[in-house]
């Protein structure tokens, strides 16, 4: 059952069967050749530090993000609420422009996430594009072209600066460069690759992070200009050390330097290598020099999520088999260690499906909150095609929603309260609802869209934007906007309506990064010129071909949703009455 006693229980002792820390490979001067050609260069100017020392990632993120520039795209009518988001000028907070805001130097809700470097401009660039917006996103490319420099004494979480500003740049190189610009005319004049040599520009300051730890798991800050600070933090969380494979992938293999994938990948070994031999499971903090686990709850949401996530959209758009194996052994432990309730989504006695958070070496529940980033769940769930199984954990999310009109950072689903009450513009349940959308073309799911659209509307618009909810019950705001309300929330939530849109035509295959960002599954990806990187030397080549997927032992595929669902509930009404009552909504 679901309803345990007593609240959170004590993290066992690091059991002995604990696997060795790899040993990696020294990071060669080939390999880091463009680096110190980079950061060689003499300093330029500063930006005011964070003033703090962030905690390490495993822990609710507090870390705010300004919207930087403010630029109004033409919006279609239906979606009218958006520009106003894009309205504020630069700099300038959410809620009130004029309210006595601290300056940013002493402001500790601004941290290391920032970067100084016009971040939600670049965030929201193929949110623009996917909008078919051509002029505004012609016009931001060049902004971000001319003005952004990452020259910058800023230090920056690897992660975040990654997914949110690499991503972007990728995502949009690669729309502009797109032969056939299904989002209309997105190609920009006497375009040199700019965006890609940014790219490029931004990875090589991160690259420091790699070196000199004992693991192979990067640091979780660089310092743009003069690389790891001195006093570095040494722990870092699963999801922020193994989920850059992705974008580094993405763009050694557009370079032809497998550099950025050769560190990427090998800090996602290191990881796999210290999973527990006695569950499979991974813990959330890790020491990078020891490889000892710090934090060892195993869970699918805070400093847990996008490492599941990135080992099989690592898969689709490289094809390596390593990648899907992990992920398939992955996905099975999760299911083994993490998931109560009852056996099936939509049938038989029990409690709902739900993933707990438990100590990864003996898979006991350490407590009893979930929390929201956990709600991309059910979208990877479609992706891997269990559809029926999403459809119930989607629907605990939805639950939560309905209660507080957002979803809290955090929820305790035996107290039916929230633990941490805040909520940021995340797009996790809004990306989900999306996906099991396309999955099911339930009009349940749209529904669904209208009901977060409605909600944010009424409780998070802004006089300058929309505003993070400091407080879920009592709807206090923050003077905070995170930009993957533009490039997350906002993007997913105008594809759930837009049904026509390019990205959802059979002929164009597009996967979304973890922040959101839109990169094509393009043969081009699928080819690395190096293997030396790679498995085995017999296996490094081997691709698994898409429809070797179905052998894979999961209770479901795409298409077992049957038509005949398509117009009922997804989710039978005594189940969906069931997770009412066990959020406090009946
Ligand atoms: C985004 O930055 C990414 O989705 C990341 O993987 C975790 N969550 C935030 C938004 O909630």
């Amino acid at each position: 059952s679901l309803r345990v006693p007593g609240a959170v229980r004590a993290a066992a002792p690091l059991p002995a069967g604990l696997r060795p820390a790899v040993q990696p490979e020294p990071l060669t001067a080939r390999r880091l050749s463009s680096r110190s050609a980079l950061l060689g260069s003499p300093s330029r100017g500063s930006a005011p530090g964070p003033g703090r020392r962030s905690p390490p990632c495993g822990a609710p993120s507090r870390c705010p993000t300004r919207t930087s520039h403010g630029t109004p795209p033409l919006i279609p009518k239906r979606l009218a609420w958006l520009p106003i988001a894009w309205q504020r000028p630069a700099g300038l907070p959410a809620v009130a422009p004029d309210a006595g805001l601290l300056s940013y130097s002493s402001n500790l809700n601004i941290n290391d996430v920032l970067g100084n470097y016009s971040l939600t401009l670049i965030d929201a660039l193929d949110t623009l594009a996917v909008m078919g917006n051509s002029s505004e996103f012609q016009k931001a490319v060049k902004l971000v072209i001319d003005t952004v420099s990452f020259d910058k004494d800023s230090t920056v979480q690897v992660f975040e600066a990654t997914i949110r500003v690499l991503g972007s740049l990728l995502s949009a190189h690669i729309i502009i460069t797109d032969a056939k610009q299904p989002f209309g005319d997105m190609t920009i004049k006497d375009y040199d690759n700019e965006l890609l040599h940014m790219a490029h520009d931004l990875a090589v300051r991160l690259l420091p992070a790699f070196e000199n730890t004992k693991t192979g798991i990067p640091y979780p800050r660089v310092n743009l200009k003069k690389g790891v600070p001195p006093d570095s933090n040494n722990e870092t969380c699963t999801a922020g050390a193994g989920s850059l494979l992705v974008e580094f992938g993405i763009l050694s293999r557009l370079l032809g330097d497998s550099t950025f994938e050769w560190v990427a990948r090998r800090a996602v070994k290191a990881l796999w290598s210290l999973r527990s031999n006695n569950t499979g499971l991974l813990g959330n903090v890790v020491n990078i020099q020891t490889g000892h686990w710090v934090g060892k709850q195993s869970g699918l949401g805070a400093g847990s999520d996008s490492f599941y996530e990135y080992l099989l959209k690592s898969y689709i758009l490289f094809g390596e088999k390593e990648d899907l194996e992990m992920f398939i052994d992955a996905y099975q432990n999760i299911q083994n260690h993490l998931r109560r309730g009852r056996e099936a989504c939509n049938e038989g006695e029990g409690d709902p499906p739900l993933y707990v958070n438990v100590n990864m070496f003996t898979g006991q529940l350490m407590n009893t909150w979930i929390d929201s980033l956990q709600a991309f769940f059910p979208g990877l769930q479609v992706l891997i095609g269990d559809v029926e199984d999403a459809i119930c954990l989607h629907a605990f999310y939805y639950a939560i929603w309905k209660r507080y009109g957002a979803l809290p950072e955090r929820y305790n689903w035996q107290l039916q309260a929230p633990d941490v009450p805040f909520y940021p513009l995340r797009p996790e349940l809004v990306e989900s609802t999306y996906l099991l959308y396309q999955a099911t073309k339930n009009p349940f799911y749209l529904h669904v869209g209208m009901d977060i659209l409605q909600s944010l509307e009424k409780y998070t618009k802004a006089k300058c934007g929309y505003a993070t909810l400091h407080h879920v019950v009592e709807k206090t705001k923050e003077d905070r906007m995170e930009s993957f309300f533009l490039s997350e929330t906002c993007k997913y939530l105008y594809l759930l309506f837009d049904e026509d849109n390019p990205v959802h035509k059979s002929g164009n295959k597009y996967m979304f990064t973890t922040e959101g960002h839109i990169v094509s599954v393009d043969e081009r990806f699928r080819n690395s010129l190096w293997q030396d990187i790679l498995p085995g030397e017999e296996d490094s080549t081997e691709k698994v071909k898409p429809n070797e997927l179905k052998a894979v032992n999961f209770s479901s595929n795409c298409n077992r949703v049957p038509d005949e669902r398509r117009y009922l509930l997804p989710l039978k009404s005594n189940y969906m009455r069931q997770i009412d009552r066990m959020v406090g909504l009946i």
